[in-house]
This record gives C-alpha cells, sequence and structure tokens, in this order.
C-alpha cells in the first residue's frame, strides 16, 4: 500500500507519502523465488513500482509509458517476477520526483549457497530529505526546471549552490536538503544497531537518495567491500565507500568493543547521516561529528574487479553504442544525446540492440556535473574486467565504458538516478530491434 503519512524527524513531524514504513518493509527471498507483491495505490497521483537492478520480465520493470500503463490512485497492480541473481537490490516508484518522497525499501535476494560468512547482517538505507518539511519534490522540481534564472530572480529556496566535491569531480549536488537519514531517522535521533565485539557483520548500503551521494564509514573499523549492486568483487579493504544514488554496495566489518558512529557524509553538502554501532557496554561514541575513516581511502567502484564466476566471458562486441550525457545546470535542459526524454513518445532517440549480442556501452559525460547512470534490465560490467553494476557514477567531463549481454528483450529505462535529472529529461529507452 502506498499512501500519504507523516514522518516523525526526532520531533518535526512532516507530511509524505510512504509503503507504510519509511523505509518501506525489507522483503527478503532466495534466490529463484517468485516475488509476488500487490500495490495498492492510497496516493493522490499515479504511481508504479520499480524494482531496482533487477534483470526481471519486462512488464514488471515498473515504467509508465514503456513497460505498464500507470496504476492510478484508488487502483491496484500485481507484480509477479522470478528472482535469479542474488544480491542487495531495493524498490521505489518510477513516476515524477515521487523517488523524493519516503517511498522505497530494500529487497534482499539471499544466496541458497551463500559463499560469505557473517554471523548477522544490517541494512543500511541512506536518504536525503526534505518533503513535507521545506517544501515536497514536486515544488523543488518546478523551481529547478526554470534554470539559474529561478535562483537569480531571488525566487529559489530549493536550489544548493556551491555544494563541491573533488571525488565528484566539481559540483556535487543541486538540491538543499534539511536532513540527512539513515534508515528513516535524522542524526539527532539515530538508527542504534547492537552487537556485541567480534561479531561479523555484512553491511548492506543502499543509496535511496534523490540528489545527494554519501560517503560511508564506521568510526574505528575498516570496511571490506564484497558486493557492488547485488554482484560479487574481488574483496578490497578501505576505510570509507562513495555511493552514488541508486548504487549498493555489500561490506563486511568485524566489529570492535564500543560504541560507534556509522556516517554517511552527505558528498559535498556538509552534513551527514548518523547511525550508532554499540556492543558490550561502550558508552556514546565521543565525537559523532567527525570520523577519521571518512578522510583516508575512499573507495569507489573503478577500484573493484567482479569475480570470475560472475564476469562477462571474453567476446567482441557486436555493436557500439554511446549515450552522451548533455545539458546544464543553467538551463536544467539534461538530457542524453542532445534529446530530452518525452513521456509521449518514449521511443525517440531510442538506443537499440538485437537479442544475443554483446553490447558495448560508452557513457560519455559532456556536463560540468556528475551523473548516477543507471541501466534497466540489465547488470553491465565496466571495461577491463571491472565490477558488474547498474548504476555508476560518471564523472564531468569523464567517459565510462561498460559492455553487457543483450539477453533480456523489451524497452529498458537508461537515466541518470539523479531524480531531478531524470525528470527533466536526462532519460532514453534501451530496446530490442527485430532483425
Ligand atoms: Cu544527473
Amino acid at each position: 500500500m502506498a499512501a500519504p503519512t507523516q514522518i516523525d524527524l526526532a520531533g518535526t513531524i512532516a507530511n509524505t507519502w510512504s509503503y507504510g514504513a519509511i523505509p518501506g518493509p525489507v522483503i527478503r527471498v532466495s534466490a529463484g523465488d517468485t516475488v509476488q507483491a500487490r500495490l495498492r495505490n492510497g496516493l493522490p497521483a499515479d504511481t508504479s513500482v520499480h524494482w531496482h537492478g533487477l534483470a526481471l520480465r519486462n512488464d514488471m520493470d515498473g515504467v509508465p509509458g514503456a513497460t505498464q500503463a500507470p496504476i492510478t490512485s484508488g487502483s491496484d497492480f500485481n507484480y509477479e517476477f522470478v528472482t535469479d541473481q542474488p544480491g542487495t537490490y531495493w524498490f521505489h516508484p518510477h513516476v515524477g520526483p515521487q523517488l523524493d518522497r519516503g517511498l522505497y525499501g530494500a529487497l534482499i535476494v539471499e544466496d541458497p549457497h551463500e559463499p560469505l560468512s557473517y554471523d548477522d547482517e544490517w541494512v543500511i538505507i541512506l536518504d536525503d530529505w526534505l518533503d513535507g518539511v521545506t517544501g515536497t519534490p514536486d515544488e523543488v522540481l518546478t523551481e529547478l526546471s526554470s534554470g539559474m534564472g529561478g535562483m537569480m530572480s531571488g525566487s529559489g529556496s530549493h536550489m544548493l549552490m556551491g555544494a563541491r566535491s573533488s571525488l565528484l569531480g566539481g559540483d556535487a549536488g543541486d538540491v538543499a536538503y534539511p536532513y540527512f537519514l539513515i534508515n528513516g531517522r535524522p542524526s539527532a535521533d539515530p538508527e542504534t544497531f547492537t552487537s556485541i565485539a567480534g561479531t561479523r557483520i555484512r553491511l548492506r548500503i543502499i543509496n535511496a537518495a534523490s540528489d545527494t551521494a554519501f560517503r560511508v564509514a564506521l568510526g574505528g573499523h575498516r570496511l571490506t567491500v564484497t558486493h557492488s549492486d547485488g554482484y560479487p568483487v574481488n574483496p578490497v579493504a578501505t576505510d570509507a565507500i562513495l555511493i552514488g544514488m541508486g548504487e549498493r554496495y555489500d561490506a563486511l566489518v568485524t566489529l570492535a568493543d564500543g560504541a560507534f558512529p556509522l556516517i554517511a557524509a552527505a558528498e559535498g553538502k556538509d552534513s551527514n547521516a548518523l547511525a550508532i554501532v554499540h556492543t558490550g557496554s561502550g558508552g556514546l561514541p565521543v565525537s559523532a561529528a567527525s570520523i577519521p575513516e571518512l578522510s583516508r581511502t575512499v573507495l569507489t567502484a573503478s577500484m573493484l574487479s567482479a569475480t570470475s564466476d560472475v564476469s562477462l566471458p571474453q567476446r567482441t562486441a557486436d555493436r557500439e553504442l554511446t549515450a552522451t550525457l548533455t545539458g546544464s545546470m543553467m538551463a536544467y535542459d539534461w538530457s542524453i544525446n542532445g534529446r530530452r526524454f518525452d513521456p509521449a513518445n518514449p521511443l525517440a532517440g531510442a538506443l537499440g540492440v538485437l537479442e544475443g549480442e554483446r553490447v558495448r556501452l560508452r557513457i560519455e559525460n559532456t556536463t560540468q556535473m556528475w551523473h548516477p547512470f543507471h541501466l534497466h534490465g540489465h547488470t553491465y560490467q565496466h571495461a577491463g574486467g571491472g565490477p558488474r553494476k547498474d548504476t555508476s557514477i560518471v564523472l564531468p567531463g569523464k567517459t565510462l565504458t561498460v559492455e553487457f549481454d543483450a539477453d533480456n528483450p523489451g524497452l529498458w529505462a537508461a537515466h541518470c538516478h539523479n531524480v531531478y535529472h531524470a525528470e527533466s529529461g536526462m532519460m532514453t529507452v534501451l530496446g530490442y530491434l527485430v532483425s
């Protein structure tokens, strides 16, 4: 059930929309299981559910205009699909900027033959929050859509200027948020995880934000990254992880004795989300504001390689495609290959492939800002033996080349996972041609 509700942000009550709780209830299945989920739309608007990262049957992908009709207010839709691939996934609407409300949750596909050994696991969902506090996501989109001109005339209240990050190649984000949340809770009323020293935990970290990358670290600990976007990587130890919107990272950590801040620093935005990890009888952490791990080694996807069992077999590409990320903050005309996505004509400018092809896709960012590029229905591999992923940070002025096998026919959205960029037009469709 998606419906209007309220969220309690450490005493500030905000009106929002949710799937019953924020985050929504965790959906946990085993690989090979069939998920049956009925969405009842109690919202005063059309909606849908997209199952982010799953290579599922196309008509369950939740993209109105491409894979299904919108679920109108007061009506139901039954989603049913098989989950083939274990991993950390999530779900959210694919209508307007609804993702920037409380409509998101984790979908965990367990491996019946799990090769990792750990004692417990924690799902950690990161979010940037303004809904019901400084406005609504629809108001933000309207304001941003008028471009920098609106801000310069003094009418802007949501636009964020001066958010800079060297890790993100410059401009870090467009939108000012009053709160950053871990599992739906602000830093003043943090999520608390309680365990005992020596316990080995699998963290499943999901960035459900709309305009914020996070730098995540656990004070006093190093993390061993084991998965990116659900797929295993050769393990890498790090102090912190950079995670863009839509990305997921799994990491193992063995807990020390005490109380430790788990910080998700809003990259370039001078604020952070906080959770507390308690073991034994330790008191509260001395300082949760900053931990040295955040400024040590920060892992990005470029440091990862897929394990051999999930690497694509070596093969010459049958088709080369280019998705050039275009547009600017000034005009707020975000686009792909110079074309802003038109929901009334979704196939205009579509990228075409033939079933069975090995496809080499160049994602070329000609803008002055980073973008988390997301492809539906497939998990590509970063060229040169990199990680398998479905969402990748592409820095300004850089090109990321990925490869995938065209093995899941249908119409698949490909877009920036900054929800405001996507809604302003940085979206296209990957379609299967008929030979
Ligand atoms: Cu973008």
